[in-house]
Parts: C-alpha cells; sequence; structure tokens
C-alpha cells in the first residue's frame, strides 16, 4: 500500500521573500490558512526537491513541531524521499548545517526566527539550507519568492504525524514510493565535531588544574541548553551551576533569546558582580556567541580577529588544515584585516549574512569569518557556531596557559598591541516606520551618488568617501547591490547605515561606527567615551532624529 497525494488550492500571500536569514513573520502570519504550506511547497520548487534527503532542524520555539509535520506531508508529496530529523524537533543551526554535510543530504529546512522572541504572539522562522550545508544564496531564495508569488497549489500526502519524540527510523509506502524518516540525536555527531577541531583534554586538563578559574554559560532557554550541558559539564567536567537557563523553551521564558549586554543582562551582572573569568551566552538557534569576562567584554569584532590570529597555533583543526584566509561581513570592524595582512592571509568583506560565506569557503579561501552581530564561525561548517567560538575562545585561554596565567583581558590587551585597536559599536533604532526609513536611506543613496559630501567636515570628521556597498562574489560572480551606505573619513574612521533584513514589523535601522588606534594609552578607553563624536556625525549626517523622530537608540551593542 502506498500513500495518497492530494492537490490543494491556494491563493497567494504577499511578502513570502526570505530576509537575510530565512523568512520571518509573526507566528499569527505563519497560522494563516495555507500560508506555512506555501512557502514550503515553494521552496521544494526552487531547488527541484524530487528524490532529495532533507535535514529538519529548529530551536525548538512555538509552533516549531506543526510545521516539521506541515513539511513531512508536503515533502513526501513531492517525492522527497528522506527526512533526517531532530528528536522532537530539535537541532541547532550550526548542528543542522553538520548534519546535512556528513550525511551528504541535499539541504534541509531549519525552523527558527534565530534571535527573535518566540511565543505565540512572536516571531517564527523558516530557513532553508542548501548541500553545502548554508544558507541558500540568493539565486535561490530570489527563486523562492518568485514562486509564492504564483501559487496555484501545493501537494500533500495523506500520511500520519510523525512520531517525533523516538529516535529511529521509520519507512512509509512501498516500492518507489516509499518516504522515510530518520529522528537522530541532535547532539551527537556535533559534539563528535567538537572533538575533531579542539583539544578537549588540554581544555579540561586547564579546567582541573585551575579550580578558580570560573566559568558561566546562559542559554538564554535557546536550542544550545542540550548542546552545552553534554559539552561543558559531561564531556570538559564544570560543575552543574556552570551553566544557566538550559532547558529550551518554545517562548525563551518570555525572553529575547540575543546574546548581547542588553539581552543577556542577567549573565552580564552575574559575570561581573560574581566575578567570572568566563562568561559566555548563545542566541535561540545556537549560531550566535557572546563573550565576557568579569573585567572586559569582548567585542563580536574583536572575538574574531583574537580568534584568527591564534587559531593556528592554539587549535587542533588550523594546525592541521592551515589558516588560508579571513572574511568578515561589510559592517564589521576592520580587526580581522588588520590579521590577515599582518599574517599574509587572504581577507574578504562581503555582505551582511552568512550566506555569503559559503562560495569562498568552498572554494577553499576563507577558514575563519565573523560578523559585529555575534557571529563567529569557520569552514567546519557552513553556518556560524556559537558553541564553536566559545569552545576555541577555552582552547586558546588552556593553550596560553600551558605558559602564563592569562585571561581574556591579557589575550586581548596583547592583541591590541600587536594589532592596535579597533573601537566599535553598532546602535540599533527598531520598529521604526518603514516609510520614514526608506525615505532615510533613500537620500543617503543620493549623496553617495552625487558625491556632495566629499570633503565635509562633521564633529571634526572629514570625509573621504561614501558609497552604497556592492558585493561581486569572487567565485560565482553574482552580484548583490545596496548592501549599506559606508561613509569613510580621513583618518580611518568610519560609519556604516544599513536596514535590518530579519525583523518581522516595521523597519529597524542599524548604525555601526569604527574608530582605530594603536596608541597604546588608550586601548582601555571606554568604547562609548571614544566614538560618542561619530555617532553625533552619523545621526548628522544621515538626519536620523529629523527622518524617524528618534532621539535615542533601542539598543546598543
Ligand atoms: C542580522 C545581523 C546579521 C546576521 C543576521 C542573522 O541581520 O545583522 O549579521 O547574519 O541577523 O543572524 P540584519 O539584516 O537584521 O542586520 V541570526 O543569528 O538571526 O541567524
Ligand atoms: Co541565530
Amino acid at each position: 500500500m502506498t500513500f495518497d497525494i492530494k492537490p490543494v488550492k491556494t491563493k497567494n500571500y504577499e511578502g513570502q521573500k526570505p530576509g537575510t536569514s530565512g523568512l520571518r513573520k509573526k507566528v499569527t502570519v505563519f497560522q494563516q490558512e495555507h500560508y506555512t504550506e506555501n512557502f514550503i511547497q515553494a521552496t521544494l520548487d526552487a531547488v527541484n526537491a524530487s528524490g532529495f534527503t532533507l535535514v529538519i532542524g529548529g530551536d525548538g520555539r512555538y509552533y516549531g513541531k506543526e510545521v516539521v509535520q506541515l513539511i513531512a506531508k508536503i515533502a513526501a508529496a513531492n517525492d522527497v524521499k528522506k527526512l533526517i530529523i531532530g528528536q522532537n524537533g530539535i537541532m541547532s543551526t550550526p548542528a543542522a548545517s553538520n548534519m546535512i554535510r556528513k550525511r551528504k543530504a541535499n539541504g534541509g529546512f531549519i525552523l527558527t526566527a534565530s534571535h527573535n522572541p518566540g511565543g505565540p504572539k512572536n516571531d517564527f522562522g523558516i530557513k532553508y539550507n542548501i548541500q553545502n550545508g548554508g544558507p541558500a544564496p540568493e539565486a535561490v531564495t530570489n527563486k523562492i519568492y518568485e514562486i509564492t508569488t504564483k501559487m496555484t497549489r501545493y501537494l500533500i500526502a495523506d500520511i500520519p504525524d510523525i512520531d517525533l519524540s523516538t529516535i529511529g527510523t521509520t519507512t512509509i509506502g512501498e516500492g518507489d514510493e516509499t518516504f522515510t524518516v530518520e529522528i537522530v540525536d541532535p547532539v551527537e555527531d556535533y559534539v563528535i565535531l567538537m572533538k575533531e577541531i579542539f583539544d578537549f583534554d588540554m581544555i579540561k586538563t586547564f579546567f582541573s588544574k585551575n579550580k578558580d578559574f570560573k566559568v558561566l554559560f546562559n542559554g538564554l532557554n535557546g536550542v544550545t541548553g542540550p548542546y552545552a550541558k553534554r559539552i561543558f559539564i559531561k564531556e570538559l567536567g564544570l560543575s552543574e551551576d556552570s551553566v544557566m537557563n538550559c532547558v529550551p523553551l518554545p517562548d525563551f521564558g518570555g525572553r529575547h533569546p540575543d546574546p548581547n549586554l542588553t539581552y543577556a543582562k542577567d549573565l552580564v551582572d552575574r559575570v561581573r558582580n560574581e566575578k567570572f573569568d568566563f562568561g559566555a551566552a548563545s542566541d535561540g538557534d545556537g549560531d550566535r556567541n557572546m563573550i565576557i569576562a568579569k573585567d572586559f567584554f569582548v567585542n563580536p569584532s574583536d572575538s574574531v580577529a583574537a580568534i584568527a590570529a591564534n587559531a593556528g597555533e592554539a587549535i587542533p583543526y588550523f594546525k592541521k588544515h592551515g589558516v588560508t584566509g579571513l572574511a568578515r561581513s561589510m559592517p564589521t570592524s576592520a580587526a580581522l584585516d588588520r590579521v590577515a595582512d599582518k599574517q599574509g592571509l587572504l581577507h574578504f568583506e562581503v555582505p551582511t549574512g552568512w550566506k555569503f560565506f559559503g562560495n569562498l569557503m568552498d572554494a577553499g579561501k576563507c577558514n575563519i569569518c565573523g560578523e559585529e552581530s555575534f557571529g563567529t564561525g569557520s569552514d567546519h561548517i557552513r553556518e556560524k557556531d556559537g558553541i564553536w567560538a566559545i569552545l576555541a575562545w577555552l582552547n586558546i585561554i588552556a593553550f596560553r596557559n600551558q605558559k602564563e596565567k592569562i585571561g581574556i583581558k591579557d589575550i586581548m590587551l596583547k592583541h591590541y598591541s600587536t594589532y592596535g585597536r579597533n573601537f566599535f559599536s553598532r546602535y540599533d533604532y527598531e520598529e521604526v516606520s518603514s516609510d520614514s526609513a526608506n525615505k532615510m536611506v533613500d537620500r543617503l543613496r543620493e549623496i553617495a551618488k552625487d558625491g556632495s559630501f566629499v570633503g565635509k567636515t562633521f564633529e571634526g570628521y572629514e570625509i573621504e568617501k561614501i558609497d552604497d556597498f556592492e558585493y561581486k562574489d569572487p567565485i560565482d560572480g553574482s552580484v548583490s547591490s545596496h548592501q549599506g551606505i559606508r561613509i569613510q573619513f580621513k583618518d580611518g574612521s568610519r560609519i556604516v547605515i544599513r536596514l535590518s533584513g530579519t525583523g518581522s514589523s516595521g523597519a529597524t535601522i542599524r548604525m555601526y561606527v569604527e574608530k582605530y588606534t594603536n596608541d597604546a594609552s588608550q586601548f582601555e578607553a571606554d568604547t562609548q567615551t571614544t566614538i560618542k563624536s561619530i555617532i553625533k556625525a552619523a545621526v548628522e549626517i544621515s538626519q536620523l532624529k529629523e527622518f524617524t523622530g528618534r532621539e535615542e537608540p533601542t539598543v546598543i551593542t
């Protein structure tokens, strides 16, 4: 006996355009009749999924399990041969990337809105990743979008709901018509990968010899809890109280699962008050990370630079494979470029979003990369990886401590003395009206085009160049335009302004500023004080207050 496949008549929904990282909307939007089904069908059509094996991961947020069941029924109807699903519909974004690669799957769905809040009134998201384990490039997401504008029907198979809780394999149908579902432990393969990359014995020995080295990890009730417990407690021998908020919850306990100084405040406060040597957090789907110590906050742009500077010596994976190239997203500070220059490595500047690193990695041109938005990773997979970044730091600390007692702050100060310091901060203005945000950016584009601001001085900073960032992928030649306004000053300082592509309502304006110094007496200066006048210049040049009516940003990182 085989299963029945039924076409369901549907209508088009507007706005099913994947943004920086998948389609993100309110849960109530996804719950509209046929809305989610349309997007799944359009994705399967766009990638021609007949005969495919697909991985399904997710961060455990509200509505995820329902969507796994929908994907199974629509996939079976579209001749997908096999699904590999994380138990209970849970698998972190980096673990899903690894699973796609390891099992040679054709791609996968990741059910997450990442760092956006979850729950019935908050956000849901669907992301499609391709065969290399990375987020679908724009050619694919554009195709998905185009198909969503012409939907007439989707196909659905009459199969029972899948038992997501039991590990094992089930095959439905017979002969050529079979559909197989395998429920897997989402943690196991990821741990095996981490053990291949890092020196677990060295880290464990460091912890056992330095009982006073206090570690605290905050899972923000996202997907990384089970990974953190297994790795930090079981494998590396830390105590149970080294982790907090490590149970994945559908609404992340009501929090904003974004590891930064604002949304991970409980971690920041505890690390500072209780004097932890190493504090870390990850986001909803486990691809972001924050690193902080009792006496130092590691800016993500600095974090990737420090990892890159130390990796070849300290981390077994890079000792073995070497480091050929580094890459960062455009708004990320140039700290990483300085490491590349000094060490004679290739380096690349790509648009915001991890999908732009994939081709460089596949071509062997980039091994370590990062974004200012708390995203750090390497070519071990094709997603950024929160736990990886934390382990990278622990491995570097353990390695350095073989010779001298050295903590996060010392490592960073040493780094600055070699490379100088790029002070960096991002101001977010959330839920601004889309109309005024667009008008503001349109004006900046005009200024960039006509060159009228070049040579003008704001708050003592003279503008050298303004452009609207365009990227030509060096591997496949594809061009991505309008990726953000860059305002370069004569002294090397920089402002970047762009609109977010991950929000679910209104617009978010992101303003990034950067200032470089190689004056050692300034290395411990306060970031906000250092960049204050550049922020003023940015607000003035962009006329942000006039366009949006906003006096202050919503979040400063
Ligand atoms: C933001 C960040 C970007 C990151 C993206 C996805 O995008 O700026 O660097 O890659 O989120 O991260 P935007 O368009 O809102 O600025 V995650 O952790 O949501 O997968
Ligand atoms: Co994320």
